[in-house]
């Protein structure tokens, strides 16, 4: 089915969306605060708003992806939100979702915010998904517009539900970045061939640890972290013994070292006997 879809904010992440919407066949309406950047998109059939008004009069849903949740609030302050709904894919905190909110109902419309899990080179492609959360009847009228920009998942009537997982994702990503570019700067001091350590040791080695998380999930929705496999004593000086080998390698283990940090502070405690999960209970 074919939607009026207007897209505020024509930066890389917004250009994106608007173009897969277009692609779909939905009349897409655009604005950005540097016109010119429509310009590509208006050649691809888009219309443009000269003002974030007449872009929100154009649609009955409203697709906002902009810099921060200040600029959201600046570019929609005069615009005749009743009856819309918005989508806000901006990346902001969870707090800000539900104030978000608040703010555009009193204008009369219907809120959803969202967090992009996709670079915009993921945008329409596999791979790419979108969270949802905050009004469920307007993401369940437009669940399959959304489908154009990336697979749509809605995750509760908690505004800020998305915006905390989009967190969470990242979270573990930066953990993950963390660690593989410690272990690429260990190998880079031995001189050994990174891309094969990378592709043939590093990425399976972390895809089977990865599998592991299930376990540890359950031993924290227990509260029971005893472990047969590696408790933290094995793990406080197996860290001990991985800084030392960063000093010899002549390679800083800064991005390791809280981890080290709050290994030592649980088995400073008397609980060395737990296994690794038992660290969320320090956080
Ligand atoms: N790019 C990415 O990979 C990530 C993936 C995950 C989600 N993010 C979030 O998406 C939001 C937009 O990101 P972006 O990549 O499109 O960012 P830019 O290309 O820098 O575009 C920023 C747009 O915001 C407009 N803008 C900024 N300040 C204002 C303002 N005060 N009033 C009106 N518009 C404003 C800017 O306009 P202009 O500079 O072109 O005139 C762009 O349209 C973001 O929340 C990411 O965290 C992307």
């Amino acid at each position: 089915m074919s939607e009026n879809i207007s897209v505020l904010g024509l930066g890389l992440m917004g250009t994106a969306l608007a173009a897969s919407l277009i692609e779909a066949g939905h009349h897409v309406t655009v604005w950005n605060r540097t016109p010119a950047k429509a310009d590509p998109l208006v050649a691809r059939g888009a219309t443009l708003a000269a003002t974030p008004a007449q872009a929100v009069d154009a649609s009955s849903l409203v697709i906002v992806c902009l810099l921060d949740y200040p600029s959201v609030l600046e570019v929609l302050q005069d615009a005749p939100l009743a009856g819309r709904v918005v989508a806000n894919l901006t990346t902001g905190r969870p707090a800000e979702a539900p104030e978000m909110a608040a703010w555009v109902g009193e204008r009369g419309g219907d809120y959803l915010d969202g967090g992009i899990m996709a670079v915009p080179q993921m945008i329409a492609q596999p791979g790419a998904l979108i969270l949802y959360s905050g009004s469920r009847p307007a993401f369940e009228r437009y669940e399959q517009a959304f489908g154009a920009m990336a697979a749509a998942r809605y995750t509760g009537e908690d505004t800020g539900m998305a915006s905390l997982l989009d967190l969470a994702m990242l979270t573990g990503m930066y953990g993950q970045m963390a660690g593989a570019l410690e272990a690429l700067a260990l190998v880079r001091s031995a001189k050994y061939p990174l891309m094969e350590f990378t592709t043939e040791l590093l990425i399976p080695w972390i895809n089977a640890m990865s599998a592991q998380l299930p376990r540890w999930v359950a031993d924290i929705e227990a509260g029971d972290y005893r472990t047969e496999v590696s408790n933290l004593e094995i793990n406080r000086s197996g860290m001990e013994n991985l800084v030392r080998a960063f000093e010899e390698q002549g390679v800083k283990p800064d991005l390791l070292l809280p981890m080290k940090t709050v290994i030592d502070r649980r088995v400073a405690r008397g609980l060395a006997h737990e296994g690794l999960s038992g660290l969320i209970e320090e956080l």
